[in-house]
């Protein structure tokens, strides 16, 4: 059918095309672990990019632990799942340190379709937070991984699943990280729901992320 120029036909084409384009707000980006995120406060990778984030992609070695600023926009939408392939951990904390929430694997048994996820449940306001991706040794090879405060381990040990903090340290912020010799090395590839980059909210934020670096330093 031949659909003549300035037809009703050829507007409703334009008014479709313009509804299946994107709009800005539907921006959506992924993060690159580059160079080896820190593991504190102070030296936890910024992440950066328009609209939605929608995954960071990274590694951690032997005695790594990586930690990213994100923005989370909205806790009742708000997941990071990770793919089970040995004992897992993540954690989120307050742009300050202090634990918000963590959830460990050990085994298969232990994930939902497979992987290992936080949910929004224990996040108390949209803001910027830290989330943290960890290894654990297998079976008795070695102490799981702990965040730890000058008060002790954050969350305790033996915890598997979503938790609160519960160990000795709970109530300080995160100063250094404990993890067995043993803990072996991976290739992670978090996804997300419910965030946006480091930066989003910054102009809203009383403390930004760029004066907590120029105060306390990369
Ligand atoms: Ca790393």
């Amino acid at each position: 059918m031949r659909i003549g120029k300035g037809s009703p036909s050829s507007w409703s084409l334009g008014v479709l095309v313009l509804l299946l384009l994107p709009s800005p707000s539907d921006a959506a980006f992924q993060w690159s672990e580059h160079p080896d995120a820190g593991n504190l406060v102070t030296t936890a990778q910024m992440v950066s990019g328009p609209g939605e984030l929608v995954r960071i992609v990274g590694s951690v070695y032997p005695q790594d632990q990586d930690l990213y600023c994100i923005s989370i926009n909205d806790p009742s939408t708000f997941s990071a799942s990770v793919p089970f392939n040995g004992p897992t951990d993540l954690w989120l904390f307050d742009e300050q340190g202090r634990g918000i929430a963590m959830t460990r694997a050990q085994t298969p048994a232990e994930t939902s379709m497979g992987r290992v996820w936080l949910s929004g449940a224990l996040i108390p306001a949209e803001g910027l937070y830290l989330i943290g991706v960890t290894r654990s040794p297998s079976g008795n090879a070695g102490p799981p991984t702990s965040a730890v405060s000058l008060a002790g381990r954050i969350w305790s040990a033996s915890i598997l699943g979503e938790h609160a903090p519960d160990g000795p340290g709970a109530g300080s912020t995160l100063i250094t990280w404990s993890e067995s010799p043993n803990t072996p090395g991976w290739g992670y590839d978090i996804q997300f729901t419910g965030t946006g980059a480091c930066d989003a909210t910054v102009a809203l934020e009383g403390t930004s992320w760029s004066v907590m670096k120029a105060t306390f330093g990369d």
